[in-house]
């Protein structure tokens, strides 16, 4: 009989879903295990092939948990509100609600045809009342505890979105969503205090289990730094205060920088000669992004300030002050102390004006002809009592004598930012304060929450800056909560990664009424096992979500400091031709189409088959062919089928090696060596010509979680088990059956024999020359020789090529 996933498929999805055996429960003997993928967006586009890659790669890690006799939580839900589905419902004068109705439909029905085991009842929508109530009431408590904030400030402002960004929301200098230029407008804004968290977010990582690069990623991001705030003099009597965090240079600082939005130039203007030009100067540099300003390789502009002038502290000399871009006002104090012979911005500065540079760490290039940057080495000269010091030394007791003198400190500071959160726009949770000219800005009580979203006429943004809310003015004009005097309510809405902050508690008890999630159900799972999601959400969601859950933690709510306990990230896929997926390029592939013709199985083997999970993977038709004739070749072992209830001897070293290979792969993303080693597997069982039923059986138990559907049809057809396989047990292997068979070779340099190597019959060549290079005596004749070839003849020889 061939296979037919068309009826194959259907009918377990809804087995499935009729005897409920996704379905988590709050409580149980077995282990708990909370396995979350991002929640998706619901675009008026439809699933990508993209979205399946981490969804079946959780669904294969929970489906073999479950086999393993874990309570698994795999949970799906909503990110509903934000800018694409508002554009899209004022472009065709549908409302967003309708919009994001009908595009969860669409989703929802794709992602049941792909079996992913999620846990249905426990669906969740950002843009539902009864959620967001609990995002507004997470925004009180922020409110409450002074980390909610309104601010007159400049802020990023994206000309096609008509709305404010968050620093972390653009992206070399334009909006990250699309891709519009982004400038900055003073605007009162909402913001929460993240940087209070800085410290934590940073130290906290070392409670997690994240890659590396998530977590340099998020380090740099938060931009800790260590230094000195010193003092300058000036002639215009006003003390200059730079921050610095290599005080160890300061009697090499031979010039200062102040921003161009440096309060000084405004209060200076009375002594400054060349106003005009400083004017012009601030001007220009009002137009660039702040991306653009601080770019390495940017040729360096400014103006001297003429008619001020500031005195080095140490060695008491005059020094000119320059205004150039290249300094921002937003870090440390928004004014430097330029040290060119070891800053390399400051050196192409002075290169440029003509300005001295003064070695004043020994031990690198030559700084006339290039900055000396690195202060691991180097010794300190020309600079008086720090002569003969190390650059760490010398920082201490630069330090001891500025604070001494009280002209300087030690100072730590961050490039976090206060998150900007509030947004021009309609589609988001309104924001629950009201504004009272007697008593402020006041908190709505927690009684009237959800503070619904209005039903309005027009929700197209304006050119003002102000959201469609504010126009009107039945809903804005209310009475204070405070006072019972007129008060106005906020027009801002919050943005989209609010709803995202918190979604995975919701989860945990997504019907409650009465708290975001019971007492019981946070203590019970506790926080997030494994958490994949893309590298795009590093310093974004991911670092807002850590940021909420802590402050969570510390007002009670949560019994932990850290939402995820570990985090992979998936690659993208990518078109045939390498390049993104998009519409433009023509290059899209409707996952739907896939499913059709190949069946879900075939899709989710291909996702899982297609290369290293974490690195972006273009799509091939061909190897989907090839998925589905792997499916084939399962569904044909039933004719073969032997009667049998234990693993043959001649087959038994196969199966042990694959069920710990599999299992091991499974739990280190390493998906596509585990399908390997399963098509593997299933060439010695064609060669040996029969399968027996223990032996279908526990092939059917690995390949279950990469193709469930086609798995438990061969378990039902061949009577495989009692129940159906969503139920059964993962095999056991046994170590001792796994030892490869090891024959012997020799490893040779340049010909001649250096060693013999004891190697398993089936290792890979890279692991044998590694194996080989760790022999001492190899190690010694490829030693300070560069490797022009490496040879591995199976079986028979590894032989390396050195030169001199
Ligand atoms: C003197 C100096 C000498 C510096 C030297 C560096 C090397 P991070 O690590 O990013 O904190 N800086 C300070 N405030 C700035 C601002 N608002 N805009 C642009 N640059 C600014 O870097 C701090 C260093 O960046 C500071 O230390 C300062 O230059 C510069 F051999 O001071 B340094
Ligand atoms: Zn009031």
């Amino acid at each position: 009989m061939k296979y037919n996933h068309k009826t194959v498929e259907p009918k377990w999805q809804k087995i499935w879903e009729d005897k409920g055996v996704f379905h988590s429960e709050t409580n149980s003997d077995k282990p708990k295990f909370y396995s979350l993928i991002e929640f998706p967006y619901p675009s008026g586009q439809g699933l990508h092939v993209g979205h399946p890659r981490p969804y079946t790669a959780l669904d294969t890690v929970s489906r073999k948990r479950r086999l393993q006799g874990y309570n698994v939580l795999y949970p799906i839900g909503w990110d509903a509100f934000g800018l694409p589905t508002e554009n899209y419902a004022i472009k065709n004068h549908i409302h967003p609600e309708i919009v994001t109705k009908n595009n969860i439909a669409r989703f929802k029905k794709q992602i049941r045809s792909l079996g992913i085991s999620f846990d249905w009842s426990r669906e969740i929508n950002t843009t539902d009342p009864d959620y967001y109530k609990w995002t507004q009431w997470i925004f009180l408590q922020l409110f409450k505890h002074d980390l909610a904030y309104k601010k007159e400030m400049a802020v990023n402002w994206c000309t096609s979105c008509k709305c404010v960004l968050a620093n972390e929301e653009v992206v070399n200098g334009v909006c990250e969503r699309c891709g519009s230029e982004v400038v900055h407008r003073v605007k009162s804004q909402w913001m929460l205090r993240i940087t209070k968290y800085a410290d934590r977010l940073i130290d906290d990582l070392d409670l997690v289990d994240y890659p590396e690069r998530v977590k340099l990623q998020q380090k740099n991001w938060i931009g800790r730094s260590y230094g000195a705030e010193v003092e300058f003099d000036t002639t215009a009597g006003d003390k200059l205060v730079v921050y610095t965090t290599r005080p160890d240079t300061l009697y090499g600082a031979t010039y200062m920088v102040v921003s161009p939005e440096h309060p000084y130039i405004e209060k200076w203007a009375d002594q400054l000669k060349n106003l005009d030009e400083i004017k012009a100067y601030q001007h220009e540099s009002a137009k660039k992004s702040d991306f653009e300003r601080t770019e390495m390789n940017k040729d360096k502009t400014g103006v001297k300030l003429e008619g001020v002038t500031a005195i080095n502290p140490v060695n008491g000399r005059e020094i000119p002050i320059f205004i150039s871009d290249y300094v921002l006002i937003s870090y440390g104090t928004g004014a430097i102390m330029a040290v060119p012979a070891h800053d390399t911005r400051d050196w192409k500065f002075a290169k440029k004006f003509n300005l001295p540079i003064i070695e004043v760490v020994k031990g690198g290039e030559d700084v006339q002809k290039e900055a000396f940057t690195d202060c691991a080495t180097g010794i300190m000269v020309n600079s008086d009592i720090l002569n003969g010091l190390s650059v760490e030394d010398a920082k201490k007791k630069i330090v001891e004598v500025l604070t001494e003198k009280g002209i300087g400190h030690q100072k730590v500071n961050f490039k976090l930012r206060d998150w900007v959160f509030s947004r021009q726009r309609y589609w988001g949770e309104p924001i629950p304060i009201v504004k009272c000219e007697k008593c402020g800005y006041v908190p709505i009580p927690e009684s009237e929450l959800p503070l619904k979203l209005p039903m309005v006429e027009s929700y197209e943004p304006t050119d003002t800056g102000e959201s469609p809310l504010a126009n009107m003015t039945d809903w804005v004009e209310t009475t204070c909560p405070c006072c019972g005097g007129k008060a106005y309510r906020e027009t801002d809405t919050m943005p989209q990664w609010a709803g995202s902050s918190w979604y995975y508690l919701r989860y945990m008890d997504p019907h409650n009424n009465e708290a975001l999630a019971a007492k019981e159900a946070l203590g019970y799972w506790h926080q997030v096992d494994w958490y994949n999601g893309g590298m795009e959400h590093t310093t974004l969601h991911l670092l807002y979500s850590r940021f909420w859950h802590k402050f969570l933690y510390d007002i009670g709510v949560v019994p932990t400091k850290e939402p995820y306990a570990k985090r992979t990230s998936h690659g993208m896929i990518l078109g045939a031709n390498g390049e993104k997926m998009s519409k433009s390029r023509g290059n899209v592939v409707n996952p739907d189409d896939i499913v059709d013709e190949y069946g879900a199985d075939t899709l989710r083997m291909y996702e899982m088959f297609i290369g290293d999970f974490e690195k972006a993977a273009p799509w091939s038709t061909n190897s989907v062919r090839g998925c589905r004739k792997f499916i084939e070749r399962f569904w044909n072992l039933q004719d073969m089928l032997i009667d049998g209830d234990t693993i043959r001897p001649e087959v038994e070293k196969d199966f042990h090696k694959t069920i710990k290979k599999v299992g091991g792969d499974i739990e280190n993303i390493k998906f596509n060596t585990a399908i390997a080693a399963l098509m593997a597997l299933i060439n010695t069982i064609y060669a040996n010509g029969k399968i027996n039923k223990k032996e279908l059986s526990v092939f059917a138990i690995l390949l279950n979680p990469f193709a469930p559907h086609v798995t438990e049809e061969v378990w039902e057809a061949c009577g495989l088990g009692d129940g159906i396989l969503a139920e059964a047990q993962w095999p056991e292997y046994d170590e001792n059956k796994c030892v490869d068979d090891t024959i012997e070779i020799v490893a040779q340099v340049n010909g001649k024999i250096k060693a013999k190597l004891n190697i398993a019959a089936d290792a890979a060549q890279e692991d044998v020359l590694a194996q080989a290079k760790a022999e001492q005596k190899v190690a010694d004749a490829i030693n300070g020789m560069t490797i022009v070839k490496e040879i591995y003849i199976k079986g028979r020889l590894v032989n390396i090529v050195v030169k001199p």
